[in-house]
Formats: structure tokens, sequence, C-alpha cells
């Protein structure tokens, strides 16, 4: 009896590795619109994963802050009600120190610098400091250089941002790189800041071209000055809690698909910036130039705060020698 009971159990456990897995739709999220090159590129993983699980399992990507803003959203990937969320490094800062290397202002030299980074032993070790809060690091993706923008007095100097209240995303590290130029900090969702800007609650935000364009913060704050503070990257993460529920050739196929999905978007996101700044300047964007060394100066009490064990400022050593 005890034996048939035990060849049971085993015809069952053989069983269950054979069987497919049911069909699984993975929700991820964006704060974007659906032709956004992150969104695109989540779309891009869901093709690779059907084709790989023979259309088995698919991502839906909910846009345009339909599951909340990106703080919300990080906390429901955290106890696994989300799949899936595409966020900046920055709603990530106090939750995993890590992420702020790639946040720190002024410190990738080009494009290309912060891709080799981010492509490279340092961008692997960031993403996946962020396990251990719950989070598995996909993958980085290109969020261009963002820059300030006010409603009324333009910024021409580093002088003109003092005492002016500009939005900053949900972020220690974001507030005081604002202070350090001067600025009353108000940190906010993405999504509030259009009405912020409109209203007068605040005098200006910071973005980069794309996200600029296609939230029209462009129609009511006009001035842009080109500061380029600083090139904080996408990130792609997945719940730890989902994510351990994969068989391991599973996980691998997640991993690979992301990879994929990298040079994918930089392709949309090259092309998109270009076409965001067509379009904001022909929407009346004045765009200014700026002093931006004067900008640069300001920024050491950012590190100094920020940047203090000895394996972030490893990190950033390495980075700023780096070419
Ligand atoms: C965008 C970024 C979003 C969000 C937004 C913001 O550039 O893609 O993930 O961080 O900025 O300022 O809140």
């Amino acid at each position: 009896m005890k034996l048939r009971f035990t060849q049971l159990a085993t015809a069952l456990a053989v069983a269950a590795v054979c069987l497919p897995a049911a069909a699984k739709e993975y929700r991820s999220a964006d704060v974007h619109p659906e032709d956004y090159p992150t969104v695109m590129a989540v779309k891009f993983m869901s093709d690779y994963i059907k084709q790989k699980t023979n259309g088995r399992d698919t991502i839906k990507v909910y846009t345009g802050t339909q599951l909340g803003g990106e703080k919300d959203t990080i906390e429901q990937v955290k106890i696994g009600a989300l799949d899936l969320v595409r966020i900046n490094v920055a709603p990530m800062n106090n939750i995993c120190p890590e992420t702020m290397v790639p946040t720190m202002p002024f410190l990738f030299k080009s494009k290309d610098h912060m891709r080799k980074v981010l492509d490279g032993p340092i961008g692997d070790e960031i993403l996946k400091a962020c396990e251990k809060q719950g989070y598995i690091g996909l993958a980085f993706y290109d969020s261009g250089s963002r820059s300030l923008y006010t409603t009324k007095k333009p910024v021409k100097t580093l002088a003109d941002v003092k005492g002016m209240k500009i939005r900053v995303q949900q972020s220690d590290l974001w507030v005081a790189l604002l202070q350090a130029m001067g600025a009353n900090a108000t940190p906010m969702p993405y999504g509030e800041v259009y009405t912020a800007l409109k209203t007068g609650l605040v005098d200006g935000a910071e973005n980069n071209w794309p996200s600029y364009d296609t939230s029209r913060h462009f129609e009511v704050a006009k001035n842009y000055s080109i500061t380029e503070h600083s090139m904080a990257p996408e990130m792609l993460l997945m719940s730890k809690k989902v994510w351990d529920t994969l068989p391991p050739a599973e996980q691998q196929m997640w991993r690979d698909a992301a990879k994929a999905s990298v040079p994918y978007m930089r392709k949309l996101w090259d092309e998109k910036e270009a076409k965001s700044r067509a379009i904001v300047e022909k929407g009346g964007a004045q765009i200014i130039e700026v002093d931006k060394k004067s900008f640069q100066d300001a920024m050491k009490p950012v590190y100094d705060k920020f940047i203090t064990d000895a394996k972030m400022k490893d990190m950033v050593g390495k980075i700023q020698a780096m070419n």
C-alpha cells in the first residue's frame, strides 16, 4: 500500500513537470502613453515571450498612470499584486540606495558613457541590489538628459533658480539636488505636474525632451533651459514574489527578453528625442542655453550627502574614471 502511494506520488510529480503551466498575462505598469519608447520596449518583450512560450504567456502594459503613480505601482510589485513595473530610478532611490548612483548629477559624460556603464558590471550590480527589497531588476532603459523648465521667469543662470518652486520626483536625493540649485524643491507624482504648473502651484519642473513633449508640460512651461543635470535612467522591475514561482529556464527567458528589448528601446529613444524636441519648439517652447559649469559646481553637497558608503563611492569613482 505504502509503495503504491509512493509510486502514485512520483507519477503525479512527473506529470506536473510535463504539463504546460496555465497561460498567463503578466501585468506591467508605466506612467507614459502607448507609443512611448519605454512602453514599446515592454510590448517588444511581450512578443518575445509569447513566441518563446508558443503563445502561452504575454504582458499587458497598463499605460498613463492607470494603475497609479510610480510609488504606488512599486508597492504593488513588492507584494506581488502587480508583476512588473517600468519606472525611473528616482522613486527607487529611497528603497534601494544603489540606484542613487546613476541618478547623480552630471555623472555621465555622454549618452554612450551612460550606456556603457549600465551595460557593464556596475549596471548589473545596481539591478541586483534591488533584489533584497523584493525587486528583480531586469533592465535599464534610456531616459536622456533632464533639464529645467519654468512657467514665467526663464532660467539663464544658476542665480535665476533661487527661491523657485520646482517639482521634483519623489526621492530625497532629488529634493537635495534642486535645493543645491537654490530651488524650493516640491516632490509630487508625475501625473499631477501639468495641473501644478498650470495653476501656479509650482514655477517649474524638469524632464527630458520626450516627457516634456508627451506630458504637454511645454504648453504651460515654455522656458526650457538646457541644464542637462541628470541622466537618471529608467528601470524595468519584476516582483520577486512572482519571479520565485518561475522555473529557472523561464527566469532565463525573462532575462533574455529584457536584454533583447534594450537595443530596440534605444533606437526608438533616439528617434523620439529628436522628434519631441522638434514638436516642443514648433509648439512655442523657448530653448535656453545655460552656463552648465555653474550648475555642476553647485552639486558637491549632493555627492557629500548621498555618496557616503564605500561601495557607492567606489562605483562613482569607477564611472568617473571611465570614458
Ligand atoms: C520621466 C520618466 C518617468 C517619471 C517622470 C517623472 O522622464 O520616464 O518614469 O520618472 O519622468 O518626472 O516623474
